[in-house]
């Protein structure tokens, strides 16, 4: 819509720290994309707050998550790297989609059901209508490609029904955007209970490896990874914690499956574990030390964060200036 390219907008909750399961899953696809599309890859931080965070803290992860956005390869020159509070629209779509989405939809959302278990003291609205905001995200940009995990596929989902559900009664306003979930990394699991999937807001930090986490705590959580008490090495959902090494290993080395089998056979969980640990450490090396010498230019992300939330406004308000035009708020 804005050029000839199509458009990507994917974004991550502020949260916590970036885990190998937010990279594998979602943003090393993003760097693989980032030169046929307009990308647009948002702190999604009023999302965050669906969940009670310490302003401090939020402020401080808001800025390191874009730091390591970048860090990890997004170039902010190819890329528009912002936060989403910095873009009004977010806000004012999300609150129009909220009236074109039903309560019998929200209902079925896994991830509300899952959150709200998790903080029963704060089951708030915002948490509840989450979905209409992401959706917001999205339409906003007229967005084609959604990269992320597979645990968002229900979000897309939704995205997709609201868009045709406004276009049916007002015309073509919205481009109705596909998800890309990459095949491998789609689902990172926990180290410590490989049935659940690897999360940021984990609180056993154990569970999760962090992309800053120092290359000598990755392998010590590697070799503390929960396995089986069977020690024959095969890829199967039966053995969750040894299908989640070979997963991570193949995401790192390009490997596949098979092969990642035939290369482990008969050589025990502990060598496993120290090989995964050992790639992944290694793996992560870069960025970590993209991630240090960002941290040292602080004038450098002031002006990213300033000049991306202005690419982004204007493409926000195209969209936001037809869509209030059709449903016939005053011009
Ligand atoms: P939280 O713990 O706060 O729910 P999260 O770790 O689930 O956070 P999000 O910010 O909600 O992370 O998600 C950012 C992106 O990472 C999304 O595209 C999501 O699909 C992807 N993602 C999250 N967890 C995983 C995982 N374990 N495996 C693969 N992809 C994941
Ligand atoms: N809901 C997502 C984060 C998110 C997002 C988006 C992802 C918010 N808005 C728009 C892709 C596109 C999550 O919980 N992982």
């Amino acid at each position: 819509m804005f050029d000839d390219k199509k458009v990507i907008f994917s974004g991550m909750q502020a949260t916590g720290s970036i885990t190998l399961g937010n990279y594998l899953g979602a943003l090393k696809n993003w760097v693989k994309l980032n030169e046929e599309y307009t990308c647009l890859y948002s702190v999604v931080d009023l999302h965050s707050i669906t969940v009670r965070q310490d302003p401090a803290e939020l402020r401080k992860r808001s800025r390191a998550l874009l730091m390591q956005y970048i860090a990890a390869g997004l170039d902010p020159e190819k890329n528009i790297i912002y936060y989403q509070s910095h873009v009004s629209g977010h806000a004012e779509l999300g609150w129009i989609l909220n009236c074109y989405t039903y309560m019998g939809e929200l209902n079925r959302m896994t991830q509300f059901k899952d959150k709200a278990a998790k903080h029963t003291d704060n089951i708030n609205a915002g948490l509840y209508t989450y979905p209409a905001l992401m959706a917001a995200d999205i339409l906003l940009y007229q967005t084609d490609v959604v990269p992320v995990g597979s645990d968002q596929k229900q979000h897309l989902e939704i995205t997709r029904d609201i868009a045709l559900r406004f276009n049916n009664i007002y015309g073509d306003v919205f481009t109705i955007p596909e998800p890309y979930i990459g095949k491998e990394g789609a689902r990172i699991m926990s180290l410590q209970e490989p049935e659940k999937k690897m999360s940021k807001s984990d609180e056993n930090a154990n569970a999760s490896i962090y992309l800053l986490d120092d290359p000598e705590l990755i392998k010590k959580k590697f070799k503390r990874a929960v396995t089986d008490s069977d020690n024959a090495i095969a890829y199967s959902v039966d053995k969750p914690g040894i299908k989640n090494l070979i997963d991570i290993y193949c995401s790192f080395t390009g490997e596949s499956t098979d092969s990642a089998v035939a290369i482990f056979e008969g050589k025990g969980y502990g060598n496993l574990k120290a090989i995964v640990g050992d790639t992944v450490a290694e793996g992560l090396r870069p960025i970590q030390e993209k991630f240090k010498e960002l941290s040292q230019n602080s004038d450098y992300i002031d002006s990213i964060i300033k000049a991306n939330a202005e690419k982004a406004n204007y493409m926000a308000q195209k969209t936001l200036r037809k869509v209030k035009k059709k449903i016939g708020l005053p011009q």
